[in-house]
């Protein structure tokens, strides 16, 4: 169901920046031309230096966003229900730690330092996913999460398998693949809860549907013509699909999930449009997202302070490795 056509914009949505040199712009042909072939970049390729920059602007922040996500999951692992529900959550939270990992990797052969961009996150100079800055204030939460979270993750990340920039395309593939289960176990979750819990429990899951449906269509980014970066980023192929056509896909999507479900989705505007094939849907309040995203959501500073506790007390556990490499690299030389 998440799966679709992964390619739907033009090529010429805007021009790149001008070449420098006759060099440069024979380098840029042959770029160019690349691209439209639809061949995939590597790293060692040569590159346009802003495509390298909104590469790395938008794997770092898609790293940071894993990363600072496991946060509001990780306050439910001590109160999870039961054994399994536990086990499930340390897992896909685990899951999410090794996805910032692959991602940070596929930033770093853009010539970017894991330092650097971890130093970007601490001082607040980058972003992250607008969506981890809400709380989760009930077990609910935490199935609305897998189910609509991570299913607007899904929706955004499937076209980026095929993102012209190989390395970020092949950490997608599998990250694609753990966040299907991550969708599947927060809906499983939340059909148990409505089809064998009690009234309260019930209520509890449309609590968190009320409070998550929102933000969740805020996942996808500005509407398409208050995106500064979409139109380079299509014509390079790193987005293939725009912010307000997967808006449009994960609605839906979402909707019958939510019938079959049996919660209300929190908008009297919601309804099928025979003539567009689509669900018509209300309007979003984009000032609570700018808000969110200039730092002024409900949870960006305890989410924020949490990564640099966690940085400086981590600080020992990367000194320890730092020096048992050294001692093993030091032991080898030896032995050679
Ligand atoms: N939140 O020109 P636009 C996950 C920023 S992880 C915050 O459309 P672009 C998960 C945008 O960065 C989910 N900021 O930008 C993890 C730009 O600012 P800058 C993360 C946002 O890049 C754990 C400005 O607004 N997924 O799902 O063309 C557990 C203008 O936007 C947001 C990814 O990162 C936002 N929602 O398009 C469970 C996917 N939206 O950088 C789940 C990869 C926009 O110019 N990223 N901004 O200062 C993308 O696909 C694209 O970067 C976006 C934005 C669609 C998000």
């Amino acid at each position: 169901m998440y799966t679709q056509a992964m390619d739907t914009m033009g090529k010429d949505a805007t021009q790149a920046p001008v070449p420098r040199s006759a060099e440069e712009a024979r380098l840029q042909e042959r770029f160019d031309a690349r691209i439209d072939a639809g061949d995939f970049i590597e790293a060692k390729d040569w590159m346009p230096e802003h495509y390298r920059k909104t590469l790395v602007r938008q794997i770092s922040q898609h790293a940071h966003s894993e990363i600072v996500g496991m946060l509001p999951e990780g306050n439910w692992v001590t109160r999870a229900p039961t054994l399994k529900r536990k086990a499930i959550l340390l897992a896909k939270i685990q899951d999410e730690g090794g996805h910032g990992l692959y991602l940070y990797s596929a930033a770093e052969t853009l010539g970017t330092s894991r330092d650097a961009m971890l130093d970007a996150l601490h001082s607040g100079r980058a972003k992250y996913s607008s969506i981890f800055n809400y709380p989760t204030l009930t077990w609910a939460d935490v199935g609305v999460i897998g189910w609509l979270v991570d299913g607007a993750a899904i929706m955004n990340q499937v076209p980026l398998c095929r993102c012209s920039y190989a390395p970020y395309a092949r950490a997608m593939v599998r990250i694609c693949r753990e966040e299907s289960f991550h969708q599947r176990q927060g809906y499983d979750a939340l059909l148990v809860m409505m089809q064998k819990g009690t009234d309260a429990q019930r209520a509890m899951v449309q609590d968190a549907v009320n409070r998550w449906w929102w933000p969740s269509l805020m996942m996808f980014g500005p509407p398409d013509d208050q995106s500064p970066n979409s139109a380079l980023s299509m014509r390079w192929g790193i987005k293939r699909i725009s912010n307000d056509e997967l808006r449009q896909k994960f609605v839906d999507a979402t909707v019958p999930q939510a019938e079959v479900l049996g919660v209300q989705l929190p908008d009297p505007d919601l309804k099928w449009n025979e003539a567009r094939q689509h669900f018509d849907f209300g309007a979003i309040d984009w000032d609570e997202f700018w808000q969110v995203i200039g730092g002024n959501g409900p949870c960006n500073r305890e989410r924020l302070s949490a990564r640099v506790k966690a940085w400086e007390e981590g600080a020992w556990v990367r000194e320890a490795a730092l020096a048992h490499a050294s001692k093993q690299e030091k032991q080898e030389r030896v032995a050679a």
